[in-house]
């Protein structure tokens, strides 16, 4: 089977933070929305789901902080879609991302949700962002079966 298999999990009492880029924004959007399906089917009330928009993938990490910094969650999130171009963007932005959500994960102590597509094409993006496939939705319940653990 594809994906992430959970248990059934009670996020009842949580309160969870998305941070969703709006580059690539149909993509992320749909992302975001797995997200919150994933959140709800695990119990996470929507008055607890705290959606914060950035420009950019780059830009994930610093609305991460900022809501563990003012909005007391108990996870994190973060969205993006990355599509390799024909400069060094994709590399440079794609490493930063990655190396800062870590950074956020080892230093917080809240779990933040790596949910960024890194893909060589659109079409690649689209089959992982959309549908039965997409991730999003296993991002929702990685966050909640994290954020549970502490
Ligand atoms: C500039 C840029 C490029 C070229 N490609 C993407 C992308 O594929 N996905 C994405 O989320 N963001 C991209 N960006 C924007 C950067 O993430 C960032 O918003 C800007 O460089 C401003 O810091």
């Amino acid at each position: 089977m594809k994906g992430i298999t959970f248990e059934k999990m009670d996020g009842s009492a949580l309160k969870v933070g998305i941070v969703v880029a709006r580059w690539n924004s149909v993509l992320t959007y749909s992302l975001r929305d797995g997200a919150i399906q994933g959140l709800k089917d695990s119990g996470v009330l929507d008055d607890n789901i705290v959606v914060l928009e950035v420009p950019g993938s780059y830009e994930v990490v610093f609305g991460a902080k900022h809501l563990i910094e003012t909005k007391k969650v108990d996870a994190v999130i973060c969205l993006g879609v990355l599509v390799k171009g024909e400069t060094m963007h994709f590399e440079y932005i794609s490493d930063a991302v990655t190396q800062g959500i870590m950074d956020l994960n080892t230093t917080t102590g809240i779990p933040v949700i790596y949910g960024v597509l890194n893909c060589l094409t659109e079409q690649q993006a689209e089959a992982r962002a959309t549908g039965d496939n997409n991730h999003g939705y296993w991002w929702g319940k990685s966050a909640v079966e994290m954020a549970l653990l502490a």
